[in-house]
């Protein structure tokens, strides 16, 4: 049987109020045409569909076009859990309805039972269990008791559950195991919202079940296997990047083939084409400014971090129209001044005029550099403004 893992797509996700429905639809298009050029029998999407508990009527579009596409234009069974991100009964709402289309969505953990799909149903060659992200109160329901502390508690009752999924499943028929959760070993990056159950523990990749075939999982958007068992434990992360420090490694997806005894013979990646470039670009003025004249930045996305000597009235601005005569776009200019040096000594008594007490500011903090006239009218206009509104 051939599978596909993806997980943590996050339709509907802004960078920087940038909406990225466009690059979602690629995505999806994209997966589409590889599910056909792979002739994938069964695609699995492992948690973080949205990424709101509420979206858009555009992404909820974009989203049952593509699974209704699923539907019409391939035979594949699909199996998708909720993420953190998603809400659970939101996800699994049309549950039945999408059923008749060969889409299998679990939301709620209700039961180690109920996350067991076994397909094709009629005659089951692979046991998935859909284990969505499990929430501290969906483990508080469940009645496993155990002795331990409270981290490990939450860590015995991830093993329990998915022991439970492994024994509620047909016999004789490949395994594989999906979830939503920060495995330890993994590396985070900073766009996942944390997960970590009971604090600091994380499951470990040991506390899932032997005769195993691949354990799918969300959560993580780094590509990464994890390392402890003798099947793959894999996050396949998220197929476009949702951050600017999201760029440094490659997207992708997974196509796996199981034999009919569960043996892995293919295991491939497949790198997902960029949509849209995000970029970061670093240095002083004259560097990035020469950087944006250099360059194609033909449908970019730049985050520009400047490092500045002394305070620059408009040059945030500059640098926006200097990338835009370039075709990128710049979604934002951080701005790196030195570091202060100590405070000038500046007695109430001593005290004139704002303007004064501004430049003195100034001249203690870069080298003894008054103001420029262009910063000065700057900050003369904003204490008019606060003496107006006073
Ligand atoms: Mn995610």
């Amino acid at each position: 049987m051939r599978i596909l893992h993806t997980a943590d797509w996050h339709i509907g996700q802004r960078l920087h109020e940038r909406q990225r429905t466009d690059e979602h639809e690629q995505f999806l298009n994209w997966l589409l045409e590889t599910i056909q050029e792979y002739q994938v029998e069964l695609l699995l999407v492992s948690g973080d569909i949205f990424d709101t508990a509420l979206p858009s009527s555009e992404s909820t579009n974009l989203y049952y076009r593509f699974l209704y596409r699923l539907f019409d234009e391939t035979d594949t069974y699909t199996v998708i859990t909720a993420g953190n991100h998603d809400s659970p009964r939101h996800l699994e709402a049309p549950r039945e309805f999408l059923e008749m289309g060969r889409i299998y969505v679990v939301g709620t953990a209700a039961a180690p039972t109920k996350c067991v799909v076994p397909l094709p149903p009629d005659n089951p060659q692979v046991a998935v269990a859909a284990v969505p992200f499990l929430s501290e109160s969906d483990l508080r329901h469940l009645s496993y008791e155990t002795e331990v502390d409270r981290n490990e508690r939450y860590r015995e009752r991830f093993k329990a559950f998915y022991a439970d999924c492994v024994a509620a499943m047909p016999p004789g028929i490949p395994k594989i195991l999906m979830g939503h959760l920060f495995v330890q070993g993994g590396q985070v990056g900073d766009s996942e919202r944390n997960v970590q159950i009971g604090g600091a523990t994380a499951t470990h990749a040991s506390d899932f079940p032997k005769d195993v075939s691949y354990v799918a999982l969300g959560h993580l958007h780094r590509p990464q296997t994890i390392k402890g068992t003798d099947y793959p434990v894999r996050y396949s992360g998220s197929p476009i990047p949702l951050r600017f420090n999201e760029t440094g490694y490659r997207k992708v997806v997974y196509l796996l083939e199981l034999s009919d005894d569960g043996t892995l013979i293919r295991d491939k990646e497949i790198e997902i084409p960029i949509f849209k470039a995000l970029c970061t670009v670093e240095g002083d003025e004259a560097s990035v400014i020469s950087d944006a004249m250099a360059g194609d930045w033909n449908g970019k996305y730049i985050q520009v971090k400047l490092k500045l000597t002394a305070p620059r009235v408009g040059i945030s601005d500059e640098i926006r129209q200097a990338f835009g005569n370039r075709g990128g776009e710049v979604l934002s200019v951080e701005l790196e001044l030195p570091e202060a040096q100590e405070g000038p000594k500046i007695s109430v008594e001593d005290m004139k005029r704002p303007e004064e007490i501004f430049e003195q500011l100034h001249r203690a903090k870069f080298d003894g550099e008054p103001p420029d006239d262009t910063l000065m009218q700057t900050f003369k206009e904003l204490v008019e403004m606060a003496e107006d509104s006073e």
